[in-house]
């Protein structure tokens, strides 16, 4: 793609946007920015940034100003239908989202993952697992690091590992990973797509470019991959917390297992994984085998799954006040995570959620709730929702603001006992994002950790 000279707009100038807008520059386009958000609060950015841009809008989005450029390039937050995106890409501007540009011409092997949870824990364990084999690897994509950003740092003989959103696959028609990770699919982002299954369609393009010198990992214990892999094109590896002996990674009497042309090697007892959970038991399983299809033997896979402690605002032990530990799950933001959380610990445990909701049906997990939860804090726009769903299972109370949310799970569950911040919902009513949640959360603790006497971990 020769960017020289060419009229190109970003939309959205948050981390892909100003990634984007470098990288642009880089290559010799006259890049605008279209911003929906006010000019203040972007003036710091702009005056150290003016020498890169042509032209900017802020305040929304026009149609006059996408249809001056050559090409679009959409943030993935923003809808591809929104009225004048749709208007410029039917005036014939071409319109695709950041991975289509960033990895146009990029000789690195792409290994993607995606799915609708544990994405970032896969990603960071593959980044992980192949830095400990020695592998030159850079971790990029969903996780927090836009691609745009890092693209130029790498090359042949260096592993590109991607968490991949289905936003990003939606505006990245030539994406094509040697190897693909589909982890599972359930509900989410019901607010943006139409269906479920237009929802799951979106996942699978992760595949679409593939072929039979590529790798497609799957997930044996979920219905929409199985029923995807007969139509793929790519080398089909599954992995499977129940058994062993399928190409690809599984357990074999509670080893972790590689199999590969049939041929079985145990690579490390569950047990002495750090990350908790059965969900982060598939996790290590899927970076196995997508370290596996890379080239990693299994012998040298044992000491990064053991010293692989986790990422933040994903089952986080954020500190303990007296016989009361604290974990941050911020990064729950449907109701598969939130149960995938609770199904983690055995010991009843408050659990602070609620948020913006994004259509989600949250009766499922009333059960749940009955079986797990000693009490429940309400927090944001879907406190009432949550209410009634649950309404019976556990006695519920309500918080405003996230300290007092700290401090009724506190109360509520000492003098022992664990509080969990797992949402189940979008942050954006309260908070920046899921990661400002988390912080503020962590805050929390500390703060009412340092009022009792008793010292965080945080
Ligand atoms: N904006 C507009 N017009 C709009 C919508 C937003 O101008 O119609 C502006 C906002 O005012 C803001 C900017 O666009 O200034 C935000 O862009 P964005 O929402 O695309 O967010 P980024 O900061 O660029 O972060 C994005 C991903 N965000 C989303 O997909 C919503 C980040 O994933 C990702 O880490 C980052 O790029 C780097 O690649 C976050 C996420 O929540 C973690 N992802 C979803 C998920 O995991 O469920 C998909």
């Amino acid at each position: 793609m020769n960017l020289e000279g060419k009229r190109v707009t970003v939309v959205g100038l948050g981390l892909s946007g100003s990634a984007l807008v470098k990288f642009l520059a880089s290559r010799g386009a006259l890049v605008g920015v279209s911003e929906s958000a006010p000019r203040l609060g972007f003036e710091h950015w702009l005056k150290v940034n003016a020498s890169l841009l042509e032209r900017t809008e802020f305040g929304g989005h026009t149609e006059a100003f996408l249809v001056s450029s050559d090409l679009v390039v959409l943030s993935p937050g923003v809808r591809p239908d929104l009225a004048p995106v749709a208007a410029a890409a039917q005036r014939g501007v071409a319109v695709v989202g950041e991975l289509e540009v960033a990895l146009d011409g990029c000789a690195a092997r792409v290994a993607a993952v995606t799915g609708t949870n544990g994405k970032t824990t896969t990603t960071a364990l593959l980044g992980h697992l192949l830095a400990t084999a020695g592998v030159p690897c850079t971790v990029a994509g969903n996780i927090g690091i836009p691609v745009s950003g890092v693209v130029d740092e790498v090359g042949a003989g260096h592993a590109l590992v991607l968490e991949v959103s289905s936003f990003q696959l939606d505006s990245a028609p030539s994406f094509h990973p040697s190897v693909a990770v589909l982890l599972n699919v359930t509900p989410d982002h019901q607010d943006r797509y139409p269906s479920l299954e237009a929802y799951a369609a979106s996942k699978a393009r992760i595949f679409a470019n593939q072929g039979p010198a590529d790798f497609a990992i799957l997930n044996r214990g979920d219905g929409r991959c199985t029923q995807l892999a007969p139509a793929l094109k790519a080398r089909v590896r599954w992995f499977d917390a129940d058994s062993a002996g399928i190409e690809g990674a599984g357990l074999d009497a509670d080893w972790l297992t590689l199999c590969e042309g049939g041929r079985r090697s145990r690579i490390l007892p569950a047990a002495d994984l750090a990350i908790p959970g059965r969900h982060n038991l598939e996790n290590a399983l899927a970076a196995c085998a997508a370290a596996g299809a890379l080239g990693v033997a299994p012998g040298a896979l044992a000491e990064g799954l053991r010293t692989f402690r986790g990422v933040e605002h994903r089952l986080e032990p954020v500190g303990e006040i007296g016989d009361v530990r604290f974990v941050n799950d911020s990064k729950a933001t449907n109701t598969d995570a939130l149960e995938k959380a609770l199904l983690a610990f055995r010991e009843p445990v408050v659990l602070i959620a609620g948020g913006r909701d994004k259509n989600l049906d949250f009766t499922k997990l009333k059960d749940l709730i009955a079986a797990r939860v000693k009490a429940v804090v309400l927090i944001g726009e879907a406190a009432g929702k949550i209410e009634s769903a649950w309404r019976g299972a556990a006695p519920m109370r309500n918080a405003a603001t996230i300290e007092e949310a700290v401090e009724t799970g506190y109360e509520l569950a000492r003098p022992k006992g664990l509080v969990l911040l797992s949402p189940g919902c979008a942050s954006y009513d309260m908070f920046r994002n899921f990661e400002d949640r988390g912080r503020r959360f962590r805050e929390a603790v500390g703060r009412l950790a340092s009022r009792g006497g008793f010292r965080a971990r945080a």
